[in-house]
């Protein structure tokens, strides 16, 4: 049985220690920025609020009404996520604390919803890093095709712990406003195209779309592809006239989000997990009061077990779903360990690519993770 390591313990009350250090007492004083639909429901919450402290909660930090924005829609895994993770909110503030949740495409695209949370329109964000590819280099990591285990909870595990990334990557989204809280896996990746995608010469010529993160698009091109970035918002439309030829994504999301309505073949290729990031605005929450700012991290670290569960579930019938949707036939190809490896033999020298372009702390990052890795592996 799959064991957690003290290197977890350890980061995770480093955190702790720092929140508890960071305060300076103040409250963040922003809620006017969180203006918009919030004014029938802040009465809601101070009504709740007070039933709900009365009922025995102890926070005295509230009312705040807050925001959240999504990548996703209703349904499906990151909405999921900060659904449960406002309703843990709200009841641990004894209903003092609400948290709007919006999904993808309410409040703009992907990239958009990056400088709300930066701008502080919305104070938290599910984040990808495919989507801050220019804005922090560094977290280009996460393009990095066969860098993490295959295995899901292992990566997670790494995701959890590692101090390259809690650390040392965390910092460099901080310096532009962006705290990430948890970084987490929605599954293993799989390829869809209009043709089959069975080894490297198969991308040739191939239009594949990515997310903004330079380092895709390069992962792609070493395989011979001619990647374009584009917002999921136009993806369905894109391989249904053929301005992209296919795509990847976790399994669940190919099905939730129909690309296989539009797309003749399925690759079960495990070429990558998809990360994402739980984050919050920096200045507001280092502005935070201790208890406020003690709530959400206590939070964040229940929803870790929740998130990969959600994934899980929703992971685990998509293929049968998209099987046994007839009315859009999908040829499904799951490769081998050999076709794997031709993959990874040209996705390995791209890591030396990260290193020489991916900032400043590209090199130090993308070494102590490896290690990292090792280490895990080697248990
Ligand atoms: O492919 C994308 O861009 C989308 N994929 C997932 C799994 N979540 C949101 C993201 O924007």
């Amino acid at each position: 049985m799959f064991k957690k390591k003290g290197m977890l313990a350890g980061l995770l009350s480093f955190g702790l220690v720092l929140a508890a250090c960071g305060g300076d007492g103040n409250d963040e004083g922003n809620n006017g920025n969180t203006g918009g639909n919030g004014n029938a429901n802040n009465t809601e919450t101070n009504n709740d609020g007070n039933a709900d402290a009365n009922g025995g909660s102890e926070y005295t930090g509230g009312p705040h009404e807050w925001r959240f924005v999504t990548e996703e829609t209703e349904g499906q895994v990151q909405y999921v996520y900060a659904e449960e993770f406002a309703d843990l909110i709200h009841e641990k503030s004894g209903g003092q604390i609400t948290i709007d949740v919006y999904g993808f495409g309410e409040l703009g695209s992907e990239v958009d919803q990056v400088e709300q949370l930066q701008t502080q329109i919305v104070e938290f964000a599910i984040i990808s890093p495919g989507f801050t590819g220019t804005l922090v280099p560094e977290g280009n990591l996460f393009a990095l095709q066969f860098l993490f285990p295959d295995d899901n909870e292992v990566t997670q595990q790494i995701l959890d712990e590692s101090e390259a990334i809690n650390v040392h990557l965390r910092e460099q989204y901080e310096q532009h406003s962006i705290t990430p809280l948890a970084f987490w896996t929605e599954g293993a990746m799989a390829w869809t195209g209009s043709s089959p995608l069975q080894n490297p010469d198969d991308f040739s010529g191939f239009q594949m779309r990515t997310q903004e993160s330079p380092l895709i698009l390069r992962s792609y091109e070493a395989y011979g592809a001619n990647p374009t970035a584009m917002s999921w918002g136009e993806l369905y439309t894109g391989l249904q006239q053929g301005a992209v030829d296919g795509q990847e994504n976790p399994l669940f999301f190919i099905e939730d989000a129909n690309f296989n309505e539009v797309q003749d073949h399925l690759t079960v290729s495990r070429h990558n997990h998809y990360v994402t990031m739980t984050t919050v605005n920096t200045e507001f929450y280092e502005g935070l009061d201790e208890e406020t700012r003690a709530l959400i991290d206590e939070t964040t670290e229940e929803m870790r077990d929740r998130a990969f569960e959600i994934q899980e579930e929703q992971n685990g019938v998509a293929l049968d779903l998209i099987e046994e949707d007839t009315d859009n036939p999908t040829e499904v190809y799951e490769l081998s360990e050999e076709e794997r490896d031709q993959f990874r033999e040209l996705a390995i020298p791209v890591r030396d690519y990260f290193r020489e372009n991916g900032g400043d702390n590209a090199e130090m990052i993308l070494d102590m993770l490896e290690e990292e890795i090792a280490e895990i592996e080697g248990n």
